[in-house]
């Protein structure tokens, strides 16, 4: 097997490989640097088991965003993730973020990614527990074609939002909805277009600048294309928990997301706008300071098709995606219910209790790596897990239990706690209560902190006498950060990744070709 350092280190020049830092002749020069500092078995070790790391990272096609088996065939209508923090550089507003249509390679043209006109993306924000949104925020878009004779999306260098070259436009309409009404927050505003290369777009940042809009009544808002914010190991993760570098905390994993952009719909709003007292949330012990937030998509129920390549939608609204809360359809709710999970309402999530009490995924984390994980069993049971039901259900007692007591699945956050001056990946876990499962930032590790609170590291809060297995505090996928820098203000994410420059995932075929040469010239040499 590799050695701790060895196999980090080449993790690291995949991972800049993979993002186009270097070139796969790099990593070639690397491995003959390194067989310069070992010896030659230990290197040809090395490489063998490099190998199999490559090979493993081909092979990822994986799903964590795909969660549920109708919506994977929708993906302009699947929520991939969801964000909630109070914002670090403007504390007296939070922002909210949704991410849809996940996977986007970056040069899929020429149809690139745009929201879909005929979905209603709505954020809703539930003030008072009760399960029921207060406040939604509804992203609605339109789609404008300039000249359609021809299969561009641009037809020469976009310099602006409102260019005549970007040939396919979008522009939304962001509508607040409370119990009082509707009110239109602004209209005709710009969608951030998909990063097409160089050439197409010359200052991709300053169109992405020119998306954000400040409204009036204090809102801030952003829609387009940005990079996949979610860092996660898919590969490991969907073959058996597979953790490449044991126990997870040291780096060592393939983030399965990296490379790819995904369309976020994004709002950043006074705090007083998402409190019931329509006040500014000061105190964290009140638990008025507690919201919890969700995103869903929805679309008409009836979608009529004829042969000239035309479709209609007629009839209500249905809801096809909900998500709150990170990785909950993917490893707590079980394949029967994750299309129902879609359809249904955090109000009535008390009909999933025996998922979170009685769950699946720590039996795996004791079976695959005989983690002592603490006991479980059915909702009402003394065994029941209720760490994870106060962690994904009803909120942590002085965290984030909100006024009512309503069991629903929430990304639930105290308004009250302010900004962490120095944030932790690891969130609440981490000794930061500013972060996950407080509401949830872009740097959170939602990944390491899920899989610890399965394997107990949360469950001493509610069993003082409890001492969980050392692992539960050390285990991850082994993918601690972004794979893009985030931004210093709003909406934070990374620009997305352009088409010109990305590297088709299918093509590392080009670095085995390098890798096994190496090996073969490694052996010939040790031969001599
Ligand atoms: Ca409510
Ligand atoms: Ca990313
Ligand atoms: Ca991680």
């Amino acid at each position: 097997m590799l050695e701790g350092d060895d196999r980090l280190e080449i993790n690291r020049y995949w991972y800049r490989f993979e993002n186009n830092f270097i070139s796969s002749s790099h990593l070639y020069k690397y491995y003959v640097m390194r067989e310069r500092m070992h010896s030659m078995g230990k290197i040809a070790a090395s490489l063998v088991a490099a190998s199999g790391i490559l090979l493993a990272v081909m092979h990822v096609a994986a799903s964590s965003h795909r969660e549920a088996p109708l919506i994977a065939a929708d993906p302009k209508a699947d929520g991939a993730d969801l964000y909630a923090f109070v914002s670090p550089d403007k504390p007296d507003t939070a922002t909210l973020i949704a991410t849809y249509t996940p996977f986007q390679e970056p040069n899929g043209g020429p149809n690139f990614y745009t929201f879909d006109d005929n979905v209603r993306y709505d954020i809703k924000v539930d003030s008072d527990g009760d399960g029921v949104e207060d406040v939604t925020y509804r992203f609605k878009f339109n789609t404008t074609v300039g000249n359609k004779s021809t299969f561009l999306y641009n037809v020469g260098p976009v310099k602006s939002l409102s260019d005549a070259n970007l040939n396919v436009k979008q522009t939304y309409t962001l509508t607040r909805i409370t119990k009082d009404g509707e009110t239109v927050l602004g209209s005709d505003l710009p969608v951030a277009p998909s990063n097409i290369g160089k050439k197409s777009m010359p200052d991709y940042a300053a169109l992405s600048k020119a998306a954000v809009k400040k409204l009036d009544g204090g809102t801030t808002t952003f829609a387009g294309q940005v990079d996949d914010p979610f860092f996660v190991e898919l590969g490991g993760i969907f073959d058996l928990l597979t953790i490449r570098k044991l126990p997870g905390n040291m780096g060592g994993g393939v983030d399965g997301l990296a490379g790819y952009n995904v369309n976020a719909v994004a709002v950043q709003v006074p705090l007083s706008d998402l409190t019931s007292s329509g006040t500014m949330p000061t105190n964290a012990a009140d638990k008025g300071s507690v919201i919890g937030v969700w995103t869903t998509a929805s679309r008409p129920s009836t979608r009529v098709m004829n042969e000239k390549g035309e479709q209609s939608y007629s009839g209500d609204y249905v809801q096809v995606s909900r998500l709150g809360a990170p990785l909950v359809n993917e490893v707590v709710v079980p394949l029967a219910f994750k299309d129902y999970w879609n359809g249904s309402k955090p109000k009535d999530d008390a009909q999933f209790a025996n998922a979170v009490t009685d769950p699946e995924f720590p039996k795996l984390l004791k079976l695959l790596y005989g983690v002592k994980v603490p006991p479980q069993g059915k909702f009402g049971s003394p065994e029941q897990r209720d760490d994870l039901v106060a962690i994904f259900v009803t909120g942590i007692p002085g965290v984030t239990k909100p006024a009512k007591d309503t069991p629903a699945e929430e990304l639930r956050l105290n308004l009250a706690i302010k900004p962490s001056k120095k944030p932790n990946r690891m969130g609440v876990l981490g000794g930061d209560s500013a972060g996950y499962p407080n509401g949830r930032r872009l740097a959170d590790d939602v990944t390491d902190i899920t899989i610890d609170a399965a394997a107990g590291a949360a469950y001493p809060l509610f069993h003082k006498t409890f001492k969980p297995d050392p692992l539960a505090t050390k285990l991850g996928d082994g993918v601690d950060h972004n794979d893009a820098a985030f931004r210093g203000s709003f909406p934070y994410l990374a620009l997305p990744w352009s088409g010109l420059d990305s590297r088709p995932h299918a093509s590392n075929a080009s670095l085995m070709a390098h890798m096994e040469k190496a090996m073969k010239d490694l052996k010939d040499k040790m031969k001599k």
